[in-house]
């Protein structure tokens, strides 16, 4: 109830925001787990005045399309490109979800004017997100959970944590991950007190990129797009992306999964399940294919 009550008002004071980093690890972690398939996906949305973040989700209705947020691209007057490979790939339409907010399906599509020549991401459909481990990417501004925010965006980092809150009603279609200080577990806002090794926050820059739900185990990951980077959030008065601060994703996947259907039904690029269910209809499939060939 007090986290209900926080996440709403969070709506009004978020600002979007690379990464905040664990004070006991170094950097140099950070910035290599990106460079891990699907994470290396996440690239740099360059709009007028500033920088988000964005993910590669494939190729549909003759187009190449990036999912990033709407409240860092939702005209194509913002001049937007996208820069994933050291090369700026020009935006030729941006659809926005119409009636976004922070927290509430902030979501924008990219058509690219070109292949960005990385690997595309499977988003999640279902509604199976909650206590997943996630990897967070993004572009944004740096710090360590002991000073908060002191360096500008622009390095992309990938960090680690759990998805501790997941919900979806009339306001919001929300996943939030707090982060978790080594030193002091009285920071603990959401789901355990225990940071993951490489645990961080997202900061100013970080708007749009990707979070990453792992559907199989820890030694053996399976990764789904869950979410995209909309909100940092605090309990403790100062929104610096140090430990106790929160990261907000808008939800791709639900029960009934909003963002999933509206980014089909804009670019034709299907979601997909958690492993579990495929492997149930794979299954299914092969036992009509058995009992067809006992027929002929
Ligand atoms: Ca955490
Ligand atoms: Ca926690």
């Amino acid at each position: 109830m007090r986290f209900t009550l926080f996440a709403l008002a969070c709506v009004a004071t978020a600002v979007s925001f690379g990464s905040t980093i664990r004070h006991d690890r170094a950097d140099s972690l950070y910035t290599t787990l990106d460079n891990n398939a699907p994470f290396s996906s996440v690239g740099r949305v360059n709009v007028t005045g500033g920088l988000g973040s964005g993910t590669y989700i494939g190729f549909g209705g003759g187009s190449h399309w990036v999912l990033t947020a709407a409240h860092v691209a939702s005209n194509i007057s913002q001049n937007p490109n996208f820069n994933v490979t050291g090369t700026n790939i020009a935006v030729t339409q941006v659809i926005a979800f119409s009636g976004w907010g922070l927290n509430n399906n902030d979501f924008s599509l990219l058509r690219l004017a070109s292949d960005p020549g990385v690997a595309a991401v499977p988003f999640y459909n279902g509604a199976l997100e909650l206590g997943r481990e996630t990897v967070s990417v993004g572009y944004g501004a740096t710090g360590t959970g002991l000073t908060g925010i002191n360096a500008g965006a622009g390095t992309r980092r990938a960090f680690e944590n759990v998805a501790d809150y997941v919900n979806t009603n009339g306001s919001e279609n929300v996943i939030f991950t707090d982060f978790d200080n080594p030193i002091n577990a009285a920071d603990n806002v959401i789901g355990s007190a225990i940071p993951r090794n490489l645990e961080g926050n997202v900061a100013g820059g970080d708007s749009g990129g990707g979070l990453f739900g792992n559907f199989g185990t820890t030694s053996s990951p399976v990764w789904r797009l869950i979410g995209v980077t909309s909100t940092l959030a605090w309990v403790d008065g100062t929104g610096n992306a140090d430990y106790g601060d929160l990261s907000g994703y808008a939800r791709i996947g639900g029960t009934v999964p909003t963002g999933a259907n509206w980014i089909q039904s804009n670019t034709g690029i299907a979601g997909v399940p958690e492993p579990g269910t495929m492997l149930v209809l794979g299954a299914g499939l092969a036992a009509l294919a058995r009992r067809r060939r006992r027929q002929a």
